[in-house]
């Protein structure tokens, strides 16, 4: 299995010179990176980058433990090492839970049928409005602690449990203050055309026109939002209502995304790919004319197994199609309280190989270097190569496809973030 971004030959010359010369701060040694061949390797990392990913040998060794004291020599001993994860698709700043529309669902109620009673995301939006900023972080720290434990270095987080300003920001404030608090890296994104607040019943256009005129605004001149998304769908927004938000969000530089295709075929994707954005999530229902304008923009699927799972969906992303147009595939947790409250990326690896039929290697991809993508993150993290982010993690296990096929104990050996052991 190739791990992502791991240079073939190691690099070009991995002679001491570039170590003796360069003032390394760390070097993990005897790393596992590939199962192409028994080389071990060694990970340089400076000033939270990597420097260098080179051979191992006992000459270089030598050369490091001369130059740098023990403690800065980590012995992975042949332990398997991948990017860090990344989680590229979740909700998981809100309050309230949703536990009751579980039992509603397992009775047969349709999640759009509780969406149209007032349910759903309307659910949630009432409990994060009456939350204060200090609340909204107390519960959402130990979330994204857990995904840290999972081997997680960087985590999007949407708004979209506000629909209106005040809490919009609230949201968006307190997913960057979690970045400040965590060692994690934090994507945020505007998800204000999550659904129609009640102030707006019946007048999609007129919401679509207050995001587009105050909220999506308020939020770029404060720098909140790295990307903004939508859910274009039958209890969500049309096209044409997407098509309007997009266009101010183009005015304010911020890149696209959305949830498209995950209970219907409205086109959405088609239009998140118009707007080379950077990705279309869930696609259930995606048809080949959407994979193939994904394919001719670079946007990338984004697959999300814990709401196909959650809400007992049947119709199943095309996933052969995605191969054959060469349309990078994506997977997130899309941790969120209604249709995912999953918060295991490893398990949604699992489902991504059990119920989609990803292999482990592009499970793998699909939480590094593609996810990277998602986020527009591909040349700062989700490889191993010089100059991207220290962001790797270290395993106990046999083999990367293990990642994938098993969830057992925590197999995460150790988590290094911008080159700092954690
Ligand atoms: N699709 C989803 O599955 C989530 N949002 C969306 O647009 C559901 C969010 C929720 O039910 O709270
Ligand atoms: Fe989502």
């Amino acid at each position: 299995m190739a791990v992502n971004g791991v240079p073939a030959t190691g690099s070009s010359d991995g002679d001491n010179t570039r170590i003796n010369n360069v003032p390394i701060d760390r070097a993990w040694i005897n790393a596992r990176l590939s199962d192409r061949d028994d080389q071990l390797y060694i990970i340089l990392t400076r000033s939270g980058l990597i420097h260098d990913v080179i051979p191992s040998s006992a000459e270089t060794v030598a050369a490091l433990q001369s130059s740098l004291n023990a403690a800065s020599i980590i012995d992975v001993a042949g332990g398997w090492v991948t990017p860090g994860l990344i989680d590229c698709h979740t909700h998981l700043v809100f309050a309230g839970h949703r536990a009751n529309e579980f039992e509603q669902r397992l009775q047969g109620v349709s999640y759009e049928t509780i969406a149209r009673q007032g349910g759903g995301i309307m659910a949630t939006v009432q409990q994060t409005r009456k939350a204060s900023f200090d609340e909204l972080l107390k519960l959402s720290m130990p979330r994204v602690q857990a995904l840290i434990d999972q081997g997680v270095t960087t985590v999007e987080i949407k708004s979209g449990y506000g629909l209106e300003l005040e809490t919009e920001l609230k949201m968006l404030r307190a997913a960057r203050e979690l970045e400040s608090r965590l060692p994690v890296r934090v994507s945020t994104t505007f998800l204000g055309a999550h659904a129609l607040p009640p102030e707006y019943h019946n007048n999609a256009d007129g919401y679509i026109d207050f995001l587009c005129r105050e909220v999506l605004p308020a939020v770029a001149t404060e720098q909140l939002a790295d990307a903004v998304d939508m859910f274009c769908e039958g209890i969500g927004f049309s096209v044409e209502q997407c098509r309007r938000l997009f266009e101010v969000a183009a005015k304010h530089g911020l890149p696209v995304k959305g949830h498209t295709e995950q209970l219907s075929c409205l086109g959405g994707t088609r239009l998140v790919s118009e707007f080379k954005g950077l990705s279309a999530d869930h696609l259930e229902y995606l048809d080949e004319a959407g994979v193939k304008a994904m394919a001719q923009a670079g946007t990338v699927a984004v697959l999300l197994p814990g709401a196909f799972y959650y809400l007992r969906e049947t119709k199943l992303p095309p996933i052969e199609l995605l191969r054959q147009y060469g349309v990078p595939m994506a997977i997130a947790t899309d941790f969120n309280p209604g249709s995912s409250p999953l918060l295991s990326l490893r398990l949604m690896m699992n489902m991504a190989c059990v119920l989609f039929g990803l292999t482990p290697d592009e499970a793998l991809k699909g939480v590094t270097v593609n996810a990277a993508q998602a986020l527009g993150l591909q040349d700062m993290t989700g490889k191993l190569l010089p100059g991207m982010q220290a962001d790797f993690c270290v395993w106990n296990i046999s083999c990367p496809a293990e990642l994938a096929s098993e969830l057992a104990v925590n197999t995460l050996h150790q988590r290094v973030f911008a080159g700092e052991p954690g």
